[in-house]
């Protein structure tokens, strides 16, 4: 059964983009797949988290990913920086990396912005890590959006160079594994920027935790154009709005733009932004409810996350202290 790695960040509450173009499909492979899913907390530090908060980031996070149907017994689910294997191949890597292959990652610039001087170095590096992650594992597939490609084609660089330098044929060649169509929620107030969590407004995204009233208020502000709804798909171009709310009822009920045209084409926003609205809440609402139950009691959750990072270590310490041995470290 092929293994695969994937992560996601506690940088705030998850919002329907990580679900639909994520957390969705990592459900989906465990029936497939060998599947090792992590709270990424060593990733969400690269950008100021405030400490008081990113513990419990961490543990809402864990909950909504079991509330979605992470199965942790099946499968493996633990917060990164409890083992310690990521950070000791990281560091590695980050002597393999080349600055040239860094400095060519779009999502660094789209991050850093203007402001190059002042952004942490863990951002410039955050590749580094993420290659890490995936290769203590000897993971041979990634789950990933469009964004994360670059990243996971920086991994097999330094998977090769690796390889290379040492004489070996250590590290496997990593998969990208794109499922369907790449699920790239926008913005509510902005159709050209994705939907994040750490976006400043809150009514930009829904979050997997919103009750049904903070759901129907956030789809009715949605912003929209003043044309009613096209009859076919070409009639969205140029119109990032209703594309966006279009994909995302399609996704939730796993058709297409074209057969959402099909029964809304035509109609105001009125309409349809009721319907989603109802969509949304009926699939949301569960996993809410489900996540705080599981927030109610820290114990049962913390002992989910220490079995799990006890079974990734026993996967991941092995594959790095080889690795290790390779570079030419001591091992006493
Ligand atoms: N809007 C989105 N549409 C589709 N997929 C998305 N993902 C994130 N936003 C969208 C996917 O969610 C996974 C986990 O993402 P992450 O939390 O590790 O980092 P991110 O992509 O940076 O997510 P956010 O919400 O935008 O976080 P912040 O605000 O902290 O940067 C990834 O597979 C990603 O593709």
């Amino acid at each position: 059964m092929q293994r695969i790695f994937s992560g996601i960040q506690p940088s705030g509450i998850p919002q329907l983009g990580n679900y639909l173009g994520a957390v969705r499909n990592w459900v989906a492979l465990q029936k497939s797949h060998e599947c090792i899913y992590c709270v990424v907390d060593l990733h969400a530090i690269t950008v100021w988290q405030d400490p008081k908060l990113l513990a419990q980031q961490t543990r809402e996070m864990a909950a909504t990913l079991l509330a979605c149907g992470i199965d942790p017994k099946a499968h493996i689910l633990f917060a990164q920086s409890t083992v310690q294997a990521h950070l000791r191949l990281a560091w590695i890597f980050t002597c393999v990396a080349r600055m040239g292959w860094l400095n060519r990652m779009t999502q660094f610039k789209d991050k850093a912005g203007k402001d190059r001087e002042n952004v942490s170095t863990g951002l410039f590096v955050y590749p580094n890590l993420m290659a890490a992650d995936i290769l203590a594992y000897h993971a041979t597939a990634v789950p990933v959006g469009d964004d994360q490609k670059q990243h996971l084609e920086l991994a097999n660089d330094i998977a090769q160079k690796f390889n290379h330098d040492y004489g070996v044929d250590y590290f496997p060649a990593i998969q990208p594994l794109i499922l369907g169509p790449a699920a790239r929620v926008m913005s509510l107030r902005d159709g050209n920027k994705k939907m994040s969590k750490s976006d400043p407004s809150e009514q930009s995204r829904i979050n997997l935790t919103d009750d049904a009233d903070t759901i129907a208020l956030k789809i009715r502000r949605a912003k929209t154009d003043p044309q009613p709804l096209p009859e076919a798909v070409q009639g969205l171009d140029g119109r990032p709005e209703a594309r966006n709310l279009v994909g995302i009822y399609a996704a939730l009920t796993d058709t297409d733009h074209a057969a959402v045209l099909r029964e809304f084409g035509g109609q105001g926003f009125g309409a349809f932004k009721e319907a989603l609205t109802a969509l949304v809440i009926e699939k949301l609402t569960p996993i809410a409810a489900e996540t705080t139950r599981l927030l109610d009691d820290p114990a049962t959750l913390d002992g989910i996350l220490r079995d799990g990072a006890r079974r990734a270590e026993a996967i991941a310490d092995p594959i790095v202290t080889e690795a290790e041995r390779m570079v030419g470290f001591l091992k006493l």
